[in-house]
């Protein structure tokens, strides 16, 4: 049984309200990240508060332990529950993401591979399982792994254990729910929800199958 998580890549303040409140029953957590952020600003995220649903942010955050520990302080004061951070980084910078989500009752998700064709450029012989790795020296709660290839979700597991894996991938870009839901414990999904005709019977057709 997976979580379902949707990724709200809209642009307009009222439309991803609209969107997030008509599909809240069947999700399990609103994935917010620039394109929603930096147009609506992150004001976005006491918005869709009343919704009730934990709200992460997709900054992908990459910099130096100081830096990104002020981004991941401005995101949990604005209401965020949990922050998705990169891991290249290293050790340190990943620790300061960590180390804030903690604090404030957060979580952190660290970037292990990403879906996308080009990401076998640099994430593949081995990299994405030592990135896996610093996430788990470092506490994270989980790592973003492909729903575009189960099968390097499966092998990321066995890196991780029974830390989560949230994967995004299905849809436009071409991953089957039904091929990575018993893998993992999240799907992200944005298009396919958010630009159906009927974002809640969309919402709930992947929910179905996310608990089978
Ligand atoms: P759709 O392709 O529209 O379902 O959106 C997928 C969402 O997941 C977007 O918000 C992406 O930014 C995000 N994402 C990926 O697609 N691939 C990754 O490897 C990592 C992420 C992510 O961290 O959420």
């Amino acid at each position: 049984m997976a979580e379902l998580i949707l990724a709200l890549d809209v642009m307009e303040k009222e439309r991803a309200v609209s969107i997030a409140r008509t599909c809240a029953p069947n999700l399990n957590a609103i994935k917010i990240g620039y394109p929603l952020v930096l147009s609506a600003g992150i004001g976005i995220a006491r918005d869709l508060a009343p919704i009730g649903l934990p709200l992460i942010a997709d900054f992908k955050v990459a910099d130096i332990p100081n830096t990104n520990r002020l981004i991941a302080e401005t995101v949990f004061s604005s209401g965020f529950t949990a922050i998705i951070c990169h891991a290249f980084t290293g050790r340190d910078a990943v620790q300061a993401c960590v180390d804030s989500a903690h604090h404030h009752g957060g979580e952190c998700y660290v970037v292990a591979e990403m879906s996308h064709p080009g990401a076998t450029e640099f994430f593949h012989g081995g990299v994405a399982e030592r990135l896996a790795q610093v996430a788990i020296a470092c506490g994270a709660d989980g790592i973003i792994a492909p729903a575009t290839r189960p099968e390097r979700a499966k092998k990321l597991r066995s890196v991780i254990g029974s830390k989560k894996i949230y994967a995004p991938g299905v849809g436009p870009q071409g991953g089957d729910i039904r091929a990575v839901a018993g893998i993992v414990d999240g799907i992200i999904i944005g298009r396919a929800i958010y630009e159906a005709d009927d974002p809640a019977a969309m919402s709930k057709d992947f929910a179905r199958i996310c608990t089978m």
